[in-house]
């Protein structure tokens, strides 16, 4: 008998599925951690570009051992506040790791990028998703990621990243992240050859949004599944964290963790962080009790 407290149609398990990611199959019948991987210039080092590669590699191979099952590879461009960068140093900045990553690690890559060019060149350098926090609205984007033939996260965001948490406003925030902008993204992308089992949905924490936004979009993210599709959340070390909290952003795990766990019991599908073994702990404790034990190590 199902009771009005069993939050069981609202687990992943429910639609469990796998998602075609080039050569790699990531298996979404139990929630994923994706570890963030920043490749940020080597501009103070002497060693040179291969001192960068190397600190990233290491930095993924840990995640990887601690059971991240994707590696986010961002080239800055795409944080808020960031400058913006050209698509040829994007490229040459991400090119070089996303080719690592799988050659030595055969990772699962995804490559956080807005930049069609980028795009373009994902799915040869080996990588397995892209990851746009524009949902593929700048020009040609839409066309370069269908033809990767990769899946594609599409994430909310209000605003330009130089901007967008100046003056975030919503009438009813929760409609507008998944009615009105994610629903017609989704339109978008089939429009334009996305097959829906290519796409995945995110709301953008921390993009454009006011703490009470985050936390709204949070507690009510049972809507998001309204779309039927894999759920991707970023909350990790986030503002909404250090201000409802009052902590610095080294402090903010435990804060997350708890966010990690509501965000699971919600129906969240992938986690990206950057503390990937605490929040697999959390994920697998928080799996273990919407599943009341079942199998264990999930990771
Ligand atoms: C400042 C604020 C610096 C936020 C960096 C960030 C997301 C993402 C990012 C997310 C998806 C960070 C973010 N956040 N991609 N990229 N979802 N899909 O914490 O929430 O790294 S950048």
């Amino acid at each position: 008998m199902k009771s009005l407290l069993d939050t069981s149609s609202t687990q992943a398990a429910e639609n469990a599925f796998q998602l075609r990611c080039g050569r790699h199959l990531l298996d979404l019948s139990f929630p994923r951690v994706m570890g963030v991987l920043n490749v940020t210039p080597d501009s103070f080092s002497d060693g040179g570009q291969h001192v960068a590669l190397d600190d990233a590699l290491r930095h993924a191979e840990r995640m990887l051992a601690e059971g991240a099952a994707i590696i986010d590879v961002g080239g800055e461009s795409t944080r808020p506040g960031a400058l913006p960068v050209s698509p040829q140093e994007e490229l040459d900045r991400v090119a070089p790791v996303v080719e690592a990553l799988v050659r030595e690690l055969d990772a699962l890559v995804s490559v956080d990028t807005s930049c069609p060019a980028v795009m373009r060149e994902a799915g040869e350098l080996g990588a397995g998703m892209i990851n746009d926090v524009r949902a593929l609205e700048r020009e040609g984007a839409l066309l370069a990621a269908a033809g990767s033939g990769l899946p594609v996260c599409l994430m909310h965001r209000q605003g330009e990243p130089q901007n967008m948490q100046q003056a975030p406003s919503y009438q009813q925030p929760v409609e507008e992240v998944v009615a009105d902008y994610l629903a017609r993204r989704v339109a978008a992308c089939e429009a334009a050859g996305l097959r829906r089992n290519r796409l995945l949905i995110d709301p953008g924490f921390g993009f454009g949004k006011s703490v009470e936004h985050n936390l709204r979009l949070l507690k009510y993210m049972q809507s998001l599944q309204t779309l039927a599709l894999p759920l991707l959340v970023g909350m990790s070390r986030k503002s909404m964290i250090g201000k409802v909290l009052g902590r610095p952003v080294e402090e903010r795990l435990p804060g997350g963790l708890a966010l990690t766990a509501m965000a699971v019991e919600r129906g969240a599908n992938i986690l990206r962080v950057h503390d990937v073994a605490a929040t697999v702990d959390a994920v697998n404790m928080t799996w273990a009790v919407l599943q009341e034990g079942g199998e264990p190590p999930l990771h």
